[in-house]
């Protein structure tokens, strides 16, 4: 069987129902086998967007997403997404084409080292110097891009080897990956510092992701309270009594208070990032850590005594849970206090001001949102909004570029996300700056019918960074205002989908709906008030003081 139909046969066989990619040279033979293929090819129109689709995919259903590109320029043009996926650990694959072998190193038309390119961006990488490692690198690839933490897997085919004959018997082979190494031989210890803490709390990342039932049943079964990160949202539901919700820059203030009295921290599947935890947000130095992580290199980044247990996050709740069989809580104090705080953190967000106030726009989203409903965000005041005031009820429903910050990501992580759940209805939230750099996909979204509801929040800025000059550089603002910004209704009508314009608040949660309930694109085109900060907002510099804003407290 020729290369090209084996590489979409065993695609095809791991159940992947759709490629993002954009073809050229070196990849026509794969284009080819696409019109006899039951895997469906997204046309994308930036190489950049068919990663964050794949990524927007991926993180739907966590299951890899799959991008394609072709040599030289469309592989450099991936690199921004894969490098997306692999800081906040997504599993995909990325296919790239190549020069011909006998090409390569002969600096022949569209050649680049993507080997070494994407060395540090990507989990692992493969390039195919032999017909018969094509199926090793897919069945291989597929494995390690998923297991232990997960992350991108790169391979790169000169367009001599899809073009090869292999054998078939190959497609089915397995070939092996080691499981990561695991030890939980402190997992009683932990459940004794558990018993022992008068002040505990549960720190949970974003690779805690599959263990929301475990994590939900030991936040309940001991009565710990749940302070989460931007990563997630979601994996216990906002509204839970026990969620206090977000720790760090624009997180919540309760959350905050209540970390840094803590006397035990339980820490699944977190890497301690310096967005979340800085020496303004690190809790006292008697307070102890249990870290419970797939990845040994996390070990140590609390800065704090710690019990390590090096497994799953699912498994490793799992144990603890069964470790403390017959623990009875009797931390009244405590329990009191964090009711107290989470009551204090429940400010409305149904500000009624025009120009119109972005809290506005989270709350009409608020009450539109349903456990189905998927939101991706953009990178800036836009996405800390979502984080700080969104209602999210399931993992896998909030999905944004945390790690890496890629402006540009909403939208095309949206398509992705509405491709792999079709039934489910997908929101994105961006802001002017972050749209305008990938808004030619509103042509992918119409002309492969991929309906989303785009929430624009239009402040005439780079609003995050004007915050930052506004309130650290005496309000000098350079190079943030989005001047010549244009007209995003007409834009989303030249692409065939459709706008509402709207600038004053009562119109907001009306125009919302109407674009939820549209089967094709609607991009509502919200003007908010560039003054309204995020807040607060908590540098990593103790001296300087934590911006309140409205936060009474
Ligand atoms: C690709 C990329 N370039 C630059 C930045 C730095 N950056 C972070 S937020 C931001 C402003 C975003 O502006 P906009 O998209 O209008 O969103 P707003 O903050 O106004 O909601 C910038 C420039 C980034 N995160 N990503
Ligand atoms: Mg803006």
């Amino acid at each position: 069987m020729k290369g090209s139909k084996a590489l979409l046969k065993m695609l095809e066989d791991r159940g992947v129902s759709s490629v993002f990619g954009y073809p050229g040279a070196t990849v026509i033979p794969i284009y080819d086998e696409f019109l006899e293929s039951n895997v469906r090819h997204i046309l994308v129109r930036h190489e950049q967007c068919a990663a964050h689709m794949a990524d927007g995919y991926a993180r739907a259903t966590g299951t890899p997403g799959v991008c394609l590109a072709t040599s030289g320029p469309g592989t450099t043009n991936l690199v921004t997404g894969i490098a997306t996926a692999y800081a906040d650990s997504v599993p995909m694959i990325a296919l790239t084409g190549q020069v011909g072998t006998n090409f390569l190193g002969a600096e022949a038309f569209q050649e680049v080292d993507s080997y070494s390119l994407m060395m540090p961006v990507t989990k692992h990488n493969f390039r195919v110097l032999d017909p018969e490692r094509l199926p090793h690198a897919i069945n291989e690839g597929w494995k390690i891009c998923q297991s232990g933490r997960p992350g991108p897997v790169h391979i790169d085919m000169p367009v001599d080897q899809i073009n090869s004959d292999i054998d078939e018997d190959l497609l089915t082979k397995e070939w092996g990956v080691k499981e990561p190494a695991t030890d939980v031989s402190r997992i009683n210890d932990a459940a004794l510092l558990i018993k022992n803490s008068a002040r505990p709390v549960l720190l949970i990342g974003g690779g805690a992701i599959n263990a929301s039932e475990e994590i939900v049943r030991l936040a309940e079964f001991a009565n710990i309270p749940v302070i989460t990160t931007l990563m997630s949202l979601g994996i216990v539901p906002s509204g839970h009594p026990l969620n206090m919700g977000p720790l760090g820059m624009h997180g919540r203030m309760g959350a905050l208070d209540l970390f840094q009295s803590a006397d035990l921290i339980i820490a699944i599947g977190t890497k301690f990032s310096d967005r979340t935890y800085n020496p303004h947000t690190m809790p006292a130095e008697n307070c102890k850590v249990i870290q419970i992580d797939v990845d040994g290199t996390q070990f140590g980044k609390s800065k704090r005594a710690s019990v390590d247990i090096l497994c799953d996050a699912k498994r490793g709740t799992k144990l603890l849970l069964d470790a403390l069989k017959g623990y009875k809580d009797c931390k009244s104090e405590w329990n009191e206090r964090y009711a107290k705080l989470r009551k204090r953190c429940q400010c409305s967000f149904d500000i009624n001001t025009d120009p119109i106030a972005p809290q506005k726009v989270m709350c009409e989203i608020n009450k539109l949102l349903d456990g189905d409903v998927i939101v991706t965000t953009d990178v800036g005041q836009n996405q800390m909004w979502s984080m700080h005031c969104l209602d999210i009820r399931r993992p896998r429903q909030f999905i944004t570029s945390g790690s890496f910050g890629t402006m540009g990501f909403g939208l095309p992580a949206a398509l992705g996300a509405k491709v792999a759940k079709p039934d489910s209805k997908v929101l994105t939230i961006v802001g002017d700056g972050g749209l305008q750099m990938v808004c030619q996909e509103l042509a992918t979204s119409v002309a492969e019918d991929i309906p989303v509801t785009i929430v624009l929040l239009n402040n005439g800025w780079l609003g995050m960074v004007r915050q930052w000059q506004k309130l650290f550089w005496d309000k000098r603002f350079s190079g943030t205002k989005l001047n010549a910004d244009p007209d995003f209704v007409k834009l989303a009508e030249s692409f065939g989908a459709t706008g509402i314009h709207v600038d004053k608040s009562s119109e907001v949660g009306d125009a919302l709906k109407q674009a939820m309930d549209s089967d094709v694109t609607c991009l509502v085109d919200i003007h908010t008030n560039p003054e309204e900060d995020i807040c607060p907002m908590i540098l990593a510099d103790p001296k300087v003081p934590i911006v309140k804003g409205r936060c009474p407290y």
